[in-house]
């Protein structure tokens, strides 16, 4: 289990020593913003049991929100959910031969009252999830918002004359 020194507030796990290039990503964006986090293997069907206790003892730990990623058989974010009452983010991983459709919609479909936010596939949601999480601390932070607010922007809300969104970066 990867930590940094400082008690973690953000969770992240996910399903496959296999799917750590992708989920460091979100570490990554999470560091940028100075929020501690720990990132561990657990899988649904791999580790049941680890992964029930990691998220049944989560908050307790001191996490916040927690992000899931997978890609085969990608009930990891759901599994989290149904044994912690923190957010849970999925990500939805492209490890199958469907190239990661197959878990986008296992990891979005979630039954009403057990929510999994479900962000896009791949890199793009993983980095979107810690961007996501980085706004739920935010709420209760003032230090995490005004960070935020003085963020570069990765999106301008200005569009060009061909009605495109304009990038910044
Ligand atoms: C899922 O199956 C994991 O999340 C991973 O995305 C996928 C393949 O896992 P490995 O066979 O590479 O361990 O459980």
């Amino acid at each position: 289990m990867a930590k940094t020194t400082q008690q973690p507030l953000v969770g992240i796990a996910m399903g496959s020593e296999s799917d750590r290039p992708v989920m460091e990503e979100a570490g990554r964006v999470l560091a940028e913003f100075g929020i501690p986090y720990e990132i561990v293997v657990r899988s649904a069907h791999r580790t049941p049991e680890a992964t029930a206790k990691w998220a049944r003892t989560a908050r307790a730990r001191g996490l916040r929100v927690l992000i899931a990623g997978a890609g085969g058989a990608a009930h990891l974010a759901g599994a989290l959910a149904a044994h912690s009452k923190l957010p849970v983010l999925g990500v939805p991983l492209a490890s199958s031969p469907l190239g990661g459709f197959d878990a986008l919609l296992a990891t979005v479909q979630m039954p009403p009252g057990v929510p999994v936010g479900t962000l896009g596939v791949g890199s793009w949601g993983a980095r979107n999830a810690a961007h996501l999480a980085v706004r739920m601390l935010a709420v209760q932070d003032e230090r995490l918002a005004r960070a935020l607010e003085s963020a570069p922007g990765q999106v301008s809300a200005r569009p060009t004359r061909r009605g495109r969104v304009q990038r910044n970066a």
